[in-house]
């Protein structure tokens, strides 16, 4: 671990981490753990425990009888849980942002300043919802009959989330299921499930009740298919690989269950000749290098007007040189490690593939060197003059790759920009609103951002088309898929 970590940190990861189930701290069943290690250099962090079928019966059972007392808590109360647990959030992020950049690799102050705020910001934004959930009343064609409708909890909730964000993606879950009066098990990923932990000791902390929010730490195969094949969960919510994310949907149809996904995306981020070309180049490269380009929305395929693509080329190259690659605690650092090693070198795999394909790589295209090279560092990498077809064109590389490519007008730009089994989110730069509207209206994609990008709040919702998955985080549709609609028939006449 780094000297600069605090005391607070120091403690929490020494301590014995364990299971949250039912309100208590327990250790999985089977006595069994496993490591999880600061990406970094590959150093052991802290082990925790390996929740397994045993473990995941105990913990739906717990949820399930929680649903009941939360269920019925009058709205108001449920909120002002939901608040308190947004400030514990809030009060601890100086030590949650180290434990986190520890565990994930990205810079601590990106965490405190981006991570963070995204995770209370879910949390007050649905606390806000649980005392609107209103049903509505229906006319009918039968005479005396009051017809209406209730919004009730789907039930337990199973929450699965990726390394890239764990603690917001949790959040980002979590809090619009407990608004809704869902109960909830959250499965973090295995390469980072310390902030996990904390929630589940600070939901409890808040005066959440016991077995509100369970947290499974385990592996996807054992914990989480454990939890998508369990008749007492009612709903998968998820967010990873598009492959695990299908295999998901498969498995939970058995039991019949509700399932969101918000599986990668490839995402275009097109820059017109007449937008403030070296703008939208700046925060180009922030699109794409921001978490070393480990992010769903990354903008990876950079599509720019061919009369101002040799400056934006430039302008990139020179944002990509003056990045700071290094531990995520180190207050200069402002591109951190990849997840693992083995990320490393699938992202270096599409970069030797598109070399030998010819496709010219401008900066970047290898591991981080001097003290970084024993780590899982890669550089900044723009790759120019791939064709539509390339692998690291169509492919989600989850790295800090950038491919840059011409385009020569609106009707040429919209087919390519399509040309993806993802559609998770896009980028338009231009000064002219009517060529704006009228590409964000083509493009196929779950957000698209004008003259901006990578914008998120907790009212607005976020998720895919085609292959990026279906159902919502945040904002209303959010809400909407942890609620299950209940209609009353009365027969007043009686
Ligand atoms: O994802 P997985 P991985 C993409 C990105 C990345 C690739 C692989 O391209 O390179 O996916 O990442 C749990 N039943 N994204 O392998 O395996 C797992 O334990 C239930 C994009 O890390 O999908 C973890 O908690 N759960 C993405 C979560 O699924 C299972 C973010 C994600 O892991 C499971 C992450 C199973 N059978 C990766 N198998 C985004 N949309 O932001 C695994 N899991």
């Amino acid at each position: 671990m780094s000297n600069s970590a605090s005391k607070q940190t120091t403690e929490f990861l020494s301590a014995q981490h364990k299971l949250v189930i039912g309100g208590a701290e327990v250790g999985s069943a089977s006595g069994e753990s496993f490591e999880t290690y600061d990406p970094a250099f590959g150093k052991v962090l802290a082990s925790v425990q390996h929740a397994k079928q045993a473990d995941v019966d105990a913990a739906v059972a717990s949820a399930q009888a929680a649903q009941l007392v939360w269920q019925k808590m009058a709205p108001s109360e449920r909120a002002a849980l939901l608040m308190r647990f947004a400030d514990l959030i809030e009060r601890d992020t100086a030590w949650i942002s180290e434990v986190e950049s520890l565990d994930s690799g990205k810079p601590k102050l990106h965490i405190a300043a981006v991570d963070i705020p995204l995770a209370v910001g879910a949390l007050r934004y649905n606390a806000g919802w649980c005392t609107k959930l209103a049903g509505e009343t229906i006319p009918v064609s039968a005479p005396d009959m009051h017809v209406y409708t209730r919004r009730e909890p789907v039930g337990v909730v199973a929450a699965i989330v990726p390394w890239n964000f764990p603690l917001c993606q949790a959040c980002f879950k979590i809090a619009p299921a407990l608004a809704a009066g869902c109960t909830v098990i959250l499965k973090p990923a295995e390469q980072t499930p310390l902030s996990a932990l904390i929630l589940g000791k600070l939901a409890l902390e808040a005066g959440i009740p016991p077995g509100v929010l369970n947290v499974l730490t385990g592996e996807g195969a054992t914990t989480g298919q454990a939890l998508v094949e369990h008749p007492g969960v009612a709903k998968i919510s998820f967010t990873g690989s598009e492959e695990v994310g299908k295999h998901i949907a498969r498995s939970a149809s058995k039991t019949l269950k509700h399932v969101s996904l918000e599986l990668g995306g490839k995402n275009p981020n097109i820059i017109f000749a007449d937008c403030d070309v070296d703008a939208a180049a700046s925060v180009a490269a922030g699109a794409i290098f921001f978490y070393s380009g480990q992010v769903c929305s990354a903008g990876s395929r950079l599509m720019v007007d061919a009369a101002v693509y040799d400056r934006v080329v430039d302008r990139v190259v020179s944002e990509a040189k003056q990045l700071k690659l290094g531990h995520g605690l180190n207050a200069d650092t402002t591109m951190g490690p990849l997840i693992s090693e083995d990320q490393l070198a699938r992202v270096n795999g599409f970069v030797e593939l598109s070399r030998k394909g010819g496709i010219e790589v401008a900066i970047g295209g290898a591991r981080g060197k001097g003290d970084l090279a024993s780590g899982s560092f890669y550089e900044p990498t723009v790759l120019c003059g791939a064709d539509d077809n390339a692998s690291v064109v169509k492919e989600e590389i989850f790295g800090p790759v950038l491919t840059i490519q011409k385009f020569n007008s609106l009707d040429d730009l919209v087919p390519r920009a399509n040309n993806s089994n993802f559609g998770l989110a896009a980028g338009i730069w231009t000064r002219d609103m009517a060529k704006a509207h009228a590409a964000a209206t083509a493009i196929q994609a779950g957000t698209v951002w004008i003259n901006t990008y990578n914008q998120f709040d907790a009212a607005v919702g976020w998720g895919g088309f085609k292959q990026s998955g279906y159902g919502k985080d945040n904002g209303r549709e959010g809400l909407d898929k942890y609620l299950q609609t209940k209609t009353v028939w009365v027969n007043y006449a009686q």
